[in-house]
């Protein structure tokens, strides 16, 4: 007999799991209906699943449990930030991957590299996995996988085989998307415009006079290593890895944690490589984001080759999407009024900030002492303590 999603969307609730982020597959409709139309559970529809893989992430990090749903086509989109987040940092994430292309069964063509692969990838990343057949216990398999979870602080994964699944009762319960109600908002940016730009170190010495009790997420690469060599705290999180998904670890902070300011600090090649985060938060519209973007032109950690930023205009695209305000910054002294201008919309987001800055960069930027996986507890230590 097939299973009961209905029961598996319980066996998850029984487990901990407070929110679910995912992209959608057929196999795991109703439990997406589930998630949607419960209370009990957070769901974000994630425009990738590295996106999904990262906000669950950040809800771990602000004391919660989160899931990541995915397709296993699209495993290939979540291997960075599992490879580069979740495992180097220790922060566990129950996987709900569906198995299209299983070797054996029917299935489209175009499934099958893939299917083939799929226990072998999880594999390589030494992350177990626990397949659901029509006998499986589903209290038991959720169970079991959290418990390994918490103890190892590790990701663990639920296989979806087609066909286990059974219709669940929620099939024609979803709302009807409400598109007549879009409003295009691009050309509302406040501007702020003085002579000559700030270095990112300016720009992150005044955000930290303005904002110097944030609860922080900061990109990769330079980025992080200077925030955190001008003021190490517990309650800013230099991310390393996951390169473009500090926005989304940041929207999985906001969901948990609906009563605390949460900062992006994000840099513009990071930004243009996960665009599609713009959009989920937009949509999300989580009122305590704000959401810096220091943008130099160049992708500097690696050496300053050129991004294609001078042609994007982050604060209009953020409109677009659904962010309620957005601010241009162009100019040294300009800073502390955009700062002013962010605060007075606190509480008010998601809001975006994009700062133009100069290429200086600091010298001699080391990086931290601790492991990620110290400054991930240290993180989630000084958030839950706080909340
Ligand atoms: C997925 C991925 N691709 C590439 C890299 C290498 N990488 C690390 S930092 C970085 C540049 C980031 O550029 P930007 O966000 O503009 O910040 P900046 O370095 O200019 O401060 C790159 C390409 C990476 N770490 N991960």
């Amino acid at each position: 007999m097939a299973l009961d999603p209905e029961l598996l969307f319980k066996a998850l609730l029984g487990a901990g799991v407070k929110g679910i982020a995912g992209v959608p597959c057929s196999i795991l409709n109703h439990l997406i209906l589930e998630a949607e139309a419960s209370t009990e559970v957070d769901y974000v529809a994630a425009s990738v699943e590295g996106e999904a893989v990262s906000a669950a992430a950040g809800m771990w990090l602000a004391g919660g449990l989160g899931a990541a749903l995915m397709q296993n086509s699209g495993l290939g989109n979540a291997v960075n930030p599992l490879a580069s987040l979740s495992i180097p940092y220790e922060i566990p994430v129950l996987l709900i991957v569906s198995w299209r292309g299983e070797p054996g069964a029917k299935d489209a063509v175009h499934h099958y590299p893939m299917g083939e692969a799929t226990p072998g990838l999880f594999d390589l990343f030494g992350v177990p996995t626990t397949v659901l057949r029509e006998d499986t216990d589903l209290d038991a398999a959720v169970q079991g996988a959290v418990e390994y979870m918490h103890k190892e602080r590790k990701p663990a994964a639920l296989i979806v085989p087609r066909g286990v699944f059974g219709k669940g009762a929620k099939a024609e319960e979803r709302p009807a998307p409400v598109l007549a109600t879009r409003s295009p908002r691009g050309s509302e940016s406040t501007h702020f415009a003085s002579p000559g730009l700030p270095s990112r170190t300016e720009v992150l010495t005044a955000w930290l006079q303005h904002f110097p009790e944030a609860l922080a997420v900061s990109t990769t690469g330079y980025m992080s290593r200077e925030v955190a060599s001008l003021e190490r705290v517990d309650r800013h999180f230099p991310m390393q890895g996951s390169m473009g998904f500090a926005p989304a670890i940041a929207l999985g902070l906001c969901r948990t944690l609906p009563d605390r300011s949460v900062h992006v600090l994000d840099g513009d090649g990071a930004l243009i490589m996960r665009m599609g985060s713009l959009a989920t938060i937009g949509a999300v519209a989580p009122k305590n984001l704000i959401h810096v973007v220091v943008d130099n032109g160049t992708y500097a950690s690696t050496g300053g080759q050129l991004t294609v930023s001078p042609q994007v205009d982050f604060a209009g695209v953020a409109l677009a999407c659904g962010y309620r305000s957005a601010a241009v910054c162009q100019g040294a002294s300009s800073l502390d009024e955009a700062f002013r201008w962010a605060a007075s919309e606190s509480g008010e987001g998601p809001i975006l900030l994009h700062i133009s800055v100069d290429e200086r960069e600091a010298s001699g930027l080391e990086r931290p002492d601790l492991t990620p996986a110290e400054i991930a507890s240290a993180f989630r230590t000084a958030l839950t303590e706080k909340a």
